[in-house]
């Protein structure tokens, strides 16, 4: 048996958990492999629902991170999401907490067994747990999401953008690939610094999401509606034309200020419904309803799974019973 190490897929607070395993493998399982032997672990990114729907099968010597805990025994699991809140006294090596993000626990827990940060480190574990938490100022969301004149200078939080980028085209099998590939290479100090990465420029693929952002706020455009009652920007993607671009998940509070909430509804190529619902990240307070719980709620409730944070959570449901969750969740809205 050897070691695996289980992440959120698609996902740069998954990545990026994987990254901090390895980068300090030695110091959480007490090892002394060498980085061509760590380099080798495979990791393997998957949805949460996977997990939640026991379709994945764990051995002992799995690592999981950033997903719910597996039912059957493995060697480590560190996760942040409300939604996988243990109830009762977890073993060694398992480990909840809410945080920002599940790889800067993980950073701090590297910290705790004697490894020192570097500059370099704080800032990637700053940039993460901005996204991962979407702690973004307008300035910062204007800077990762939007064009730009040059991209001379990127900041740390625009790195992990331009990392971000490269699985999240709208390829799936790609995705995975460059997920992968990007977790067996060489690494460096933290991923701001890994060669190998830069080398396959990031950048790229950053300026066609920028451009995918921009194509898919035109066509949103068409069929974004506030619904005040709610306090909810309602995004069905059921009535687009067309299906263009990338999704930008804070475009509703740029556009909406007032807004308290976001919906989006999608319909997958698997013919279920993904539903996401978020808060105005620049005026959290506002936001009454725990989204992860509500989404957890929905997902059991209309023959699917769901969950999350506080402020934002998902569910995957059965694509018939969608206008149904729908109602069900601007009505907690409006009276919770
Ligand atoms: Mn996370």
């Amino acid at each position: 048996m050897k070691y695996r190490i289980v992440t959120h897929g698609n996902c740069t607070d998954g990545y990026s958990s994987a990254f901090v395993m390895k980068r300090f493998f030695n110091d959480f399982f007490g090892t002394a492999l060498s980085k061509k032997q760590i380099q080798k672990i495979p990791v393997l990114g998957v949805q949460p629902h996977v997990i939640q729907q026991k379709k994945l099968i764990f051995t002992e010597k799995d690592i999981v991170v950033d997903l719910p805990r597996p039912q059957k025994p493995v060697l480590f699991w560190c996760d942040h999401h409300l939604t996988s809140k243990p109830t009762g006294e977890l073993p060694e090596n398992h480990h909840w907490k809410i945080t920002p993000s599940c790889a800067g626990y993980l950073a701090d827990l590297a910290l705790e067994k004697g490894a020192s940060p570097s500059r370099e480190f704080l800032d990637f574990k700053r940039a993460i747990d901005i996204m991962d938490n979407a702690e973004y100022t307008k300035k910062d969301l204007k800077a990762c999401y939007y064009k730009q004149n040059n991209y001379c200078r990127p900041s740390p939080l625009q790195k992990m953008h331009m990392i971000g980028a490269m699985f999240n085209t709208r390829d799936a099998i790609l995705n995975d690939e460059i997920f992968k590939t990007l977790l067996a290479g060489e690494m460096g100090e933290t991923p701001l610094s890994s060669k190998m990465l830069w080398q396959l420029n990031p950048l790229m693929y950053h300026k066609a999401q920028l451009e995918g952002f921009e194509r898919w706020r035109d066509n949103v455009d068409t069929y974004l509606r506030y619904d005040k009652e709610s306090r909810c920007v309602i995004q069905d993607d059921r009535k687009a034309k067309t299906n263009v671009g990338n999704f930008d998940r804070f475009y509703f509070c740029m556009k909406y200020p007032q807004t308290s909430y976001n919906l989006s509804i999608r319909i997958t190529y698997d013919e279920k419904a993904r539903l996401g619902i978020g808060s105005n990240i620049f005026n959290k307070e506002w936001c009454r309803v725990d989204l992860g719980s509500l989404c957890e709620e929905v997902g059991k409730k209309f023959g699917g799974s769901g969950g999350g944070h506080y402020y934002v959570g998902g569910a995957v449901i059965r694509t018939e019973k969608c206008d149904e969750a729908v109602k069900f969740i601007l009505d907690a809205l409006k009276e919770r």
